[in-house]
């Protein structure tokens, strides 16, 4: 599926996001330090207990390799999970450690979990402190975590004996780093930022400043964002990777975004920038869930908290294909948020529970901006599996076909699928939706909204054969849609020749209304005709003959009589156009375009009528711009072939 653009832009580095996971006191942070440089434990709590409590970040720059790590140093121990989770959602890859003495405890396999369920595949095992322990355990330590790993779905782990305090397998463990660094497959960029923000404060001289890490697409000073959930607006003002100021940033780094437009009170942990627009608040989302390997079943109607990005929210789980979710198996859901979520289509996130503290489940978000479903319902299923599969045209191909011809905003097909919208709009035009203002159709429904209006003016016509057509008010009742829509469709249908428009109404180009002129027609034409500038009454030439009444529409629908009106008198008159032509050419020659105009009684007695006709006639004549009132005289302006 072609739509979203490879990442890497030409000249930018390479870069990868690597979470260290493990048990605690596991070597984590040791081994960052010892890599890096960078002591990541940086609060005092931290320094005190010998705990992380906090992700901590630091950048590696492997020699021979043309890019960057960066590295997030995750907590380990068990109750600072919910914040190794916050960390962990932008991860790209892991770097494992087991400690060599201890090797599998709880926190490895839970970090292992987390990272399956996120979607990561890629990743390197250090087995830390082996200054410890002697070469055998080393040996069966090796064997027991790359099987632990692999069944995690890490494609090949390699696993490194390191010792920070020996300062051995460091430069191999730097080495397997890089090998995951170039060998990994540039992520997709969907064109429009988004940023969960983990920290914000001031900073003299910049104003507000929130960091997180870029998860989609890019940021450049200047560019204009929203803050979600909230709709601020705000303006970047300046950005910075690992310190260095730079002036645009890519995908997968860790930013600092200076702000410009929001106050330090409107922002918060939790939140995210994006493109304005893109995101949107709601409760109620989409999801495709695993549950993890191993945990409690999981029954319908579980209370939850969910964790996305950097943001943590209470949430009921609601399984739409079974009643129980069994340890280790996949199902279409829903969850249904206690406060607003602003996600975008396809962002992993976790289930916890709160007592006891477990990670219970975890997996992408399908619609990020649904609605309570059906549950056990076959429509509904075959829907949030074409999204599970994440094919971006296949997606806009259903909803599209879901809505029919009532279409869809560009917008919201957009947030559907997670990507820009001028990238939507072009794998719009792929899949042959067509555009109506700001909605799109699909194909099939465009072409089922012309064809049904082809047969309300079909029966149209049968029904009223010396009627013109119908305006387009009608047709879009006749056809129960909106007018913008179906104006599109009628325009299309005139355009490929299949109607006629004249004036407002539209007909089926193979219709010929004057080939169903009647005698009735031409008779009432006639009596018009002869009656010059005194025309008939209308209650005296028509009345309430039926027969009549329906040639008379027709010959105002073709223009052959027109209706004059006199305002004031509230009466009308119906004139032939050509006695019309004879009194504008009459006027003309006795008061031509030069001079002070005329009244309308001198109008009166230059046509020879009295002011029953007269008046209505002038006013016609106003209305079309032939003549124009200054005062109580009217001077002629228009032309008088018109
Ligand atoms: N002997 C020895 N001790 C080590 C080695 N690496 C780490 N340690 C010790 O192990 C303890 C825990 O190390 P950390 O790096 O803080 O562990 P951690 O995995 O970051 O722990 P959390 O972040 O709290 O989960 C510290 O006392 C370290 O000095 C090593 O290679 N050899
Ligand atoms: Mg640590």
């Amino acid at each position: 599926m072609p739509i979203p653009d490879r990442s890497t832009p030409e000249g930018a580095q390479k870069s990868l996001l690597v979470g260290v996971i493990g048990h605690v006191d596991h070597g984590k942070t040791a081994l960052v330090r010892a890599l890096t440089g960078i002591d990541t434990d940086r609060l005092k709590e931290e320094k005190q207990r010998g705990v992380s409590i906090v992700p901590g970040f630091a950048l590696l720059r492997p020699a021979g390799v043309d890019g960057e790590i960066d590295l997030i140093d995750l907590p380990g121990h068990e109750r600072f999970v919910r914040a190794m989770i916050s960390g962990a959602t932008g991860m790209r890859a892991v770097l494992l450690a087991v400690d060599a003495r201890e090797g599998l405890k709880p926190q490895t396999i839970e970090h292992l979990e987390i990272a399956r369920l996120i979607g990561v595949r890629h990743g390197v095992v250090a087995l830390t402190k082996c200054d410890l322990v002697g070469p055998e355990a080393i040996a069966a330590r090796t064997t027991e975590v790359a099987a632990i790993a692999a069944r995690a779905g890490i494609e090949s782990p390699t696993v490194v004996p390191t010792s920070v305090v020996a300062g051995t397998g460091l430069s191999d463990l730097t080495q397997a780093l890089a090998a995951l660094l170039r060998e990994a497959p540039a992520a997709q960029d969907e064109g429009f930022p988004y940023l969960p923000v983990d920290r914000v404060f001031a900073r003299p001289g910049f104003g507000t400043v929130v960091t997180g890490t870029l998860r989609r697409g890019q940021l450049k000073v200047g560019d204009r964002v929203a803050v979600m959930p909230g709709g601020a607006v705000a303006t970047v003002r300046g950005l910075q990777i690992h310190g260095r100021p730079v002036t645009s940033a890519e995908l997968g780094r860790r930013t600092a975004v200076a702000l410009r437009g929001v106050e330090r009170a409107d922002l918060h942990r939790g939140q995210a920038l994006a493109a304005p627009d893109l995101l949107e608040a709601g409760r109620w989302i989409d999801v495709g869930l695993s549950a993890v390997a191993g945990a409690e079943p999981l029954p319908s109607g579980t209370r939850a908290r969910l964790l996305y990005g950097t943001a943590e929210v209470s949430v009921r789980l609601r399984l739409l294909d079974r009643d129980v979710l069994e340890p280790g198996q996949t199902a279409l859901a829903q969850v249904q948020a206690e406060d607003d979520i602003a996600v975008p289509a396809r962002e992993p996130f976790i289930l916890r529970s709160d007592a006891p503290p477990a990670t219970l489940a975890g997996g992408r978000v399908l619609d990020p901006l649904s609605r309570r479903r059906r549950r056990n319902d076959a429509r509904t299923l075959a829907e949030l599996t074409v999204l599970a599969e994440g094919r971006p045209k296949a997606i806009l191909t259903a909803r599209l076909a879901r809505e029919g011809a009532a279409g869809v905003p560009l917008i919201d097909l957009a947030r559907l699928v997670g990507i820009a919208p001028d990238r939507v709009r072009r794998g719009l035009t792929e899949i042959g939706a067509r555009a109506v203002g700001d909605r799109f159709l699909g194909g099939p429904a465009f072409a089922a909204l012309r064809a049904a209006l082809l047969d309300a003016l079909g029966r149209h016509h049968r029904d009223h054969p010396i009627e013109h057509g119908l305006p387009l008010d009608q047709l879009a009742r006749a056809v129960r849609q909106d007018e913008a829509i179906v104006g599109a469709a009628l325009r299309d249908l005139v355009a490929t020749r299949e109607a006629a428009q004249a004036g407002p109404l539209f007909r089926r180009a193979d219709f010929d209304p004057a080939r169903n002129e009647t005698e009735q027609v031409r008779a009432l034409e006639a009596v018009f005709r002869k009656g010059g500038l005194t025309p008939p009454d209308e209650i005296e030439a028509v009345g309430r003959d039926t027969r009549r009444q329906s040639a008379l529409k027709y010959l105002l629908a073709s223009g052959a009589l027109v209706r004059a009106v006199d305002r004031v008198q509230k009466r009308s008159i119906l004139f032939h156009r050509e006695a019309i032509q004879a009194g504008r050419t009459r006027l003309a020659d006795t008061f031509g375009t030069e001079g002070p105009g005329f009244l309308a009684k001198e109008a009166g007695a230059a046509l020879g009528v009295s002011r029953k006709f007269s008046i209505p006639l002038l006013e016609h004549l106003d209305a079309v711009r032939f003549t124009r009132r200054v005062g109580d005289r009217r001077v002629i302006v228009g032309d008088g072939a018109g």
